[in-house]
């Protein structure tokens, strides 16, 4: 039989095996419980004398074994709040993860640089509906009522109707924005105030039934205006040639006029322009249409055409922002591709 050393040394050994709370608490159950193996050593006979020294020798034995008990029960505790601690640790001397910063979309870009230069030219920026009236689309820029661009197939119609009883339409030229704004200056230029004269720029979003490799149902426009008492074809080939040096920050461009057709203006022009170095050098390139204001557009800004002209020209920011960056395909700019994108912020 054990003596209660060997009991205390077992006891202590099994506390020490014990890796869990349960198996602790199992072990403590095996020595001091009941039916523990501690029990049989109760004193329970001989003289009062040897029970004596029998019961100090069992309660020195029993303190030992629940003092290493709660040493044991500690340790475990502990050892439990650290692995917490660990796997919850935050290494604040990791670097930070920054925020990732967005970018302007290269055609918004073009947009703000066009914005600025023509601003310092003394022009005005203006916007306005994108949903718009065939009278302000159409009829007041001098479009016969049988014009194709009118038709269906070319036209986005919306399902709501004007006070003439005409269907709204996604408007297909940022034109109409100048024959409003023109309107609401007109009464000021014919006041003669003093820097009176509607010089303005109208850029933003336009609508054609129109998708190819080429052409894009919703584009970008800037559409310019000036119109005073005596704005000739020279203003417009100097203030556009003065615009393209700045937008290419190119000094050395050649810029040429090339008789068209637009039915609001009379004459009208395309707008070419050449580089003089760099990879598109020596090739005339499209740019922009334009023309002097047709006299039955100025009637319709509320101006009589015999005394007020000026010229007007429309560009599209789309094909400007693929020349200035090189740019070859138009279907980049709305595939949302962050590589592509990326290349512009
Ligand atoms: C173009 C070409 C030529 C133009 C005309 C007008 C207005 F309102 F004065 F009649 N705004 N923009 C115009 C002229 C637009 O785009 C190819």
């Amino acid at each position: 039989m054990q003596d209660l050393d060997g009991i205390v040394a077992k006891a202590l050994a099994d506390f020490a095996a014990s890796a869990d709370p349960a198996s602790l608490e199992n072990a403590k159950a095996r020595y001091l419980g009941k039916s523990g193996e501690l029990n049989a050593f109760r004193p329970s006979s001989g003289t009062p004398e040897e029970r004596k020294a029998a019961g100090a020798a069992f309660n020195a034995a029993k303190q030992k074994i629940e003092q290493a008990l709660e040493a044991r029960r500690g340790a475990l505790a502990d050892a439990k709040l650290n692995e917490r601690l660990a796997a919850e640790a935050l290494d604040v001397t990791l670097p930070g993860r920054g925020r990732g910063s967005g970018g302007l979309h290269p055609v918004i870009r073009t947009w703000q640089r066009i914005e600025a230069i023509w601003r310092s030219i003394g022009f005005d920026v203006a916007d306005g509906p994108e949903i718009e009236t065939d009278w302000y689309n159409f009829t007041a820029l001098n479009n016969p009522e049988n014009h194709p661009a009118r038709s269906m197939q070319d036209t986005f119609y919306v399902d709501l109707k004007d006070e003439q009883g005409l269907p709204l339409l996604l408007r297909t030229h940022t034109s109409p924005m100048q024959v409003r704004y023109a309107r609401m200056h007109a009464e000021k230029l014919r006041q003669k105030a003093e820097w009176a004269a509607i010089k303005v720029i109208a850029p933003g979003r336009t609508y054609r039934v129109d998708s190819d490799a080429t052409h894009s149902p919703m584009f970008h426009q800037v559409e310019g205006l000036w119109i005073d008492e005596d704005i000739s074809f020279a203003d417009l080939k100097g203030t556009y040639t003065e615009f393209l040096r700045r937008f290419f920050e190119i000094d050395d461009l050649e810029v040429r006029f090339r008789p068209s057709f637009f039915p609001f203006t009379e004459p009208s022009a395309e707008i070419d322009m050449m580089f003089k170095s760099g990879t598109l050098k020596g090739r005339w390139l499209e740019i922009s249409g334009s023309g002097q204001v047709h006299p039955t557009v100025v009637r319709n800004f509320g101006l009589d055409p015999e005394k007020y002209i000026g010229f007007a020209f429309g560009s599209g920011l789309e094909r400007l922002t693929m020349l200035r960056y090189g740019i070859e395909d138009l279907r980049l700019f709305f595939d949302d591709d962050l590589r592509f994108l990326e290349q512009f912020s």
